[in-house]
């Protein structure tokens, strides 16, 4: 069968990301079928770029990543849901091939986006099994679809003459360590500007922080990957990527299982790795042995979910922390040497404006390395119209507020208001040779607002 594997995002701001989970998904898929990656990030006009592939490739079977579904206060709110319905319109239009979608964006609400974006099918969560049963279920040997093999897929949406079908999970998730390598070597040439790549040490994370959608595409339970397999991969990385300045590690949380995080810095320190890090760290389970590891293994920076500055909102939020917790971490990364950038989500729901002021005052005080100020934007905004024009109202209101206090701590992001947060900036900074999560250079940098 031939495959055309289509990464739809589009998205540049903090930096273009290479399509990790799409290039998991197609190596795990069997190299009997022709395989071709489609990247429309750079495309200047995505929906044309993705015609004339088709019309070349003429595949049998249609796979598109959907990383995002909104851009999260990113330079405000946009939607990507009428785009990716462009794409699914504009695959319909040059070719009779099925229309497979997965990703992060699409696990996040499998069966609305079902109805809205019409595939022929849908994985929901991780594609590493499923994609290949899905293939192998629709090829049968040549002899048609095969529906009971379908009716097997664990996270299968399809589309019947019935309406929508959705199987439940299978309740496996895939042993982490079985994992095929990512071919890096077909990533866009474009995404050497940005010099980022991605590295996941396992999946999964055991907290019950209630907004969030992570243990939705990974689950809960943790799965991690034998450090040595882990830094395998960015060795290879560094051979077919070799402008790679810079890594991220996208495990949810890379701090817990604390033990696992201290075995991967131990490998990195053993093999003498030498390229920067950056990783998502929770002030539960950080301890000071982490944190001297981790400055040891090249870690430059670590993003932290703190979330709020008022303990009763932590709570509501289920964050297992207070903030005594957050100003511990803070200590113990100015004490290694490890610069930190604290996120706030303000404005979540049931919170007042009072206690959006209280966190304002906590980050002000605690005056961390960077802090990024996010305003909550609910997944659902993008289907719901009053939902959004409420949100839409409130977040205004925020923004003055923050606009009023923006002297008060020069560091920090808001990106809703494009303060230290903005393309020019980040052209500015990666043109000068600054590579990594922005923060850890704009300190200082004047805000271009
Ligand atoms: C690390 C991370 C970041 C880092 C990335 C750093 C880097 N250099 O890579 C940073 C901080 C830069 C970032 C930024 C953003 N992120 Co982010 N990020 C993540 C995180 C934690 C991991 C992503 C990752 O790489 N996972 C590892 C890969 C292997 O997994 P995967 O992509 O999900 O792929 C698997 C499955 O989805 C599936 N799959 C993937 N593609 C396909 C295709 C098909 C056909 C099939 C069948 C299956 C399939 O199989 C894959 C392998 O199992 C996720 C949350 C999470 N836990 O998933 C959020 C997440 C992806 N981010 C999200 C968003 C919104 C953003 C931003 C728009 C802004 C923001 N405020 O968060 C920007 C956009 C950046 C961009 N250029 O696209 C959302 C997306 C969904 C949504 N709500 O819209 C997520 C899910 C978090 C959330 N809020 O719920 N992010
Ligand atoms: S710690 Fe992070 S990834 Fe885990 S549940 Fe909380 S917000 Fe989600």
């Amino acid at each position: 069968m031939k495959i055309a594997f289509v990464s739809g995002n589009r998205e540049q701001l903090p930096d273009a990301v290479t399509p990790l989970g799409l290039l998991y998904v197609m190596s795990s898929t069997p190299d009997c079928h022709e395989k071709h990656l489609v990247d429309l990030c750079f495309a200047p006009d995505a929906v044309q770029a993705l015609t004339a592939a088709l019309g070349e490739l003429q595949p049998d079977l249609v796979a598109i990543g959907m990383r995002n579904i909104q851009n999260n206060d990113y330079s405000g709110l946009s939607d990507n849901l009428d785009y990716y319905a462009s794409l699914v319109r504009a695959v319909r239009a040059a070719s009779p091939a099925p229309v497979v979608l997965g990703g992060s964006g699409f696990s996040v609400m499998p069966v609305e986006l079902m109805r809205r974006l019409e595939p022929d099918y849908g994985i929901d969560g991780e594609g590493e099994v499923a994609f290949p049963q899905l293939v192998a279920a629709l090829e049968n040997d040549g002899t048609g679809i095969d529906s009971t093999r379908l009716d097997a897929i664990g996270a299968l949406h399809r589309r019947t003459p019935d309406g929508i079908v959705s199987n439940p999970r299978s309740g496996s998730f895939l042993d982490m360590n079985t994992l095929a390598l990512p071919d890096r070597t077909l990533v866009d040439a474009r995404y050497d500007e940005y010099a980022i790549e991605s590295i996941q040490t396992k999946r999964g994370c055991p907290l019950r922080c209630d907004y969030c959608t992570y243990p939705i595409i990974e689950g809960r339970v943790g799965r991690v990957r034998e450090p040595s397999a882990v830094v395998d991969e960015m060795f290879r990385t560094l051979e077919e990527r070799p402008e790679t300045r810079h890594f991220f590690i996208v495990d949810s949380v890379f701090n817990l299982p604390t033990l696992h995080a201290k075995k991967v810095c131990r490998e990195l320190i053993a093999r003498d790795w030498q390229v920067p890090w950056t990783c998502y760290a929770n002030p539960l389970g950080f301890d000071r042995e982490f944190a001297e590891l981790a400055r040891e293994a090249g870690c430059a920076g670590m993003e932290i979910g703190s979330d709020s500055g008022t303990n009763r909102v932590l709570k509501k939020m289920r964050k297992g922390f207070t903030t005594d917790h957050i100003r511990r971490l803070h200590e113990l990364c100015v004490e290694v040497g490890i610069p930190d950038c604290h996120t706030f989500i303000l404005a979540t729901v049931g919170e007042t404006l009072a206690e959006v002021e209280e966190t304002v005052d906590f980050l002000v005080d605690l005056d961390p390395f960077g802090a990024i100020l996010m305003i909550w934007i609910d997944d659902y905004e993008s289907l719901d119209p009053e939902l959004r024009a409420e949100r839409v109202a409130l977040r205004s209101t925020v923004e003055q507020m923050l606009l009023a206090r923006k002297d008060e701590y020069p560091q920090w992001s808001i990106p809703a208001l494009k303060v230290n947060f903005d393309e020019r900036l980040f052209r500015i900074l990666r043109r000068s040779g600054l590579h990594g999560p922005l923060w850890q250079h704009a300190r200082g940098s004047v805000s271009t607002s």
